[in-house]
């Protein structure tokens, strides 16, 4: 059997860790499409949040309080920056993940792609599936905010910055949106810069032609999902590809489990409610994605229409919780 999982970053990364141990239970193949729209260029050197989160998480090495970055980090290396007073300083890089970055900018620069250079990382962490970039190439996920909001740094190195809208309106990069204003702006809406543009990296679309199932993992689903259905033509391949999609809800009892994807849905004018959610993605049979939607048991009532809903336990509380999690979501498959 192989499995496809469309997924961000620290929800994904522990919905792989389940569906990891599910497909060696079961003897199947597994592929991750992994958001890059939360990616950006700090000090000369590219960060992928996602991506490294999944890789670290799989990999034994994330933190597992912070969800991101390294266990064990030490912080000398952003210390030193603030001492020289260089910006930005609300988002911080550990001295034991500047390594990755710094392995993945080398590569980059020397010209293999993404998915090369994340082939290339994934030797040492062994993460057990195979994690794909969604696209090799840019795309950045920005935040269209009130032109009067605090001042955006210009550190975060991203053309859109200061670019306003008749002058109402200004793009921020998503992790100034983020991390530095904790998703707290007046915001009218997300922009997937370069998806237009974009492909999908090699084997995405052929994983995604040779699965017996997509699940969309319980990421956000405004600013980890949508980035790479964004990217030209992915949505289609899964929208119209073999494999049954079964996505499973991020939101439990009108409330994400962690993190701000209330906020998100709220930019988007969706009710955080794994309903709002369900009807976001659709259903296949109405232009959408879904041929199921599984929610927590507090939300058994969820209707989406002409999508098959079922209620299971969602917190991933450990492996094997997460584990019975997949196996309800490839069992509606
Ligand atoms: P990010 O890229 O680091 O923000 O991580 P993702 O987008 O992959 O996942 C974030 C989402 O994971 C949040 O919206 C959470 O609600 C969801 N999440 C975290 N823990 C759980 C859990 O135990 N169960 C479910 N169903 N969702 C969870
Ligand atoms: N999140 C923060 O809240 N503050 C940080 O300083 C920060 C640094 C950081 C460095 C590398 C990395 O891979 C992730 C990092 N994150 C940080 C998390 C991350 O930016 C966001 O949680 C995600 O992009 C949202 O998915
Ligand atoms: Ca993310």
């Amino acid at each position: 059997m192989r499995i496809v999982v469309l997924t961000g970053g620290i929800g994904g990364a522990r919905f792989l860790l389940g569906v990891r141990a599910y497909a060696r239970e079961v003897g199947a193949e597994v592929t991750a499409v992994v958001n890059v729209g939360d990616d950006l260029r700090l000090h000369g050197l590219r960060v992928c949040p996602d991506l490294d989160s999944v890789m670290y998480t799989l990999g034994g090495g994330a933190d597992p309080e912070r969800g991101w970055g390294r266990t064990g980090e030490s912080w000398t290396v952003k210390d030193e920056l603030a001492a020289y007073g260089a910006e930005p300083s609300w988002f911080g890089l550990g001295d034991k993940d500047l390594a990755t970055h710094l392995v993945r900018t080398q590569m980059l620069d020397a010209g293999y792609p993404l998915h090369e250079v994340t082939e290339a990382l994934a030797t040492r962490w062994q993460p057990g599936i195979r994690l794909l970039p969604a696209t090799n190439d840019r795309l950045e996920t920005h935040a269209i905010v009130s032109a009067r909001s605090e001042l955006a740094s210009p550190a975060v190195t991203n053309d859109a910055h200061g670019v306003e809208f008749g002058g109402t309106q200004r793009a921020i990069h998503f992790q100034e949106w983020w991390v530095r204003h904790r998703a707290q702006l007046p915001t009218h809406r997300f922009v997937f810069v370069g998806a237009d543009a974009a492909k999908p990296a090699p084997g995405v679309t052929e994983a995604i032609a040779e699965a017996d199932v997509v699940l969309i993992a319980p990421s956000n689903p405004v600013v980890s999902i949508t980035p790479i259905l964004a990217v030209a033509g992915l949505r289609d391949a899964v929208a119209n590809g073999p494999a049954p999609v079964v996505g499973v809800s991020p939101i439990i009892g009108g409330a994400p489990v962690r993190g701000m994807a209330d906020r998100c849905l709220a930019v988007v004018g969706v009710e955080c409610s794994a309903a709002g959610v369900g009807q976001l993605y659709g259903a296949r049979s109405a232009g959408g994605l879904l041929d199921g939607w599984l929610v927590a048991e507090e939300d058994a009532q969820t209707l989406v229409p002409q999508v098959s809903v079922r209620a299971a336990p969602l917190r991933m509380s450990d492996e094997a919780a997460t584990v019975a999690m997949v196996r309800a979501a490839v069992g509606m498959a």
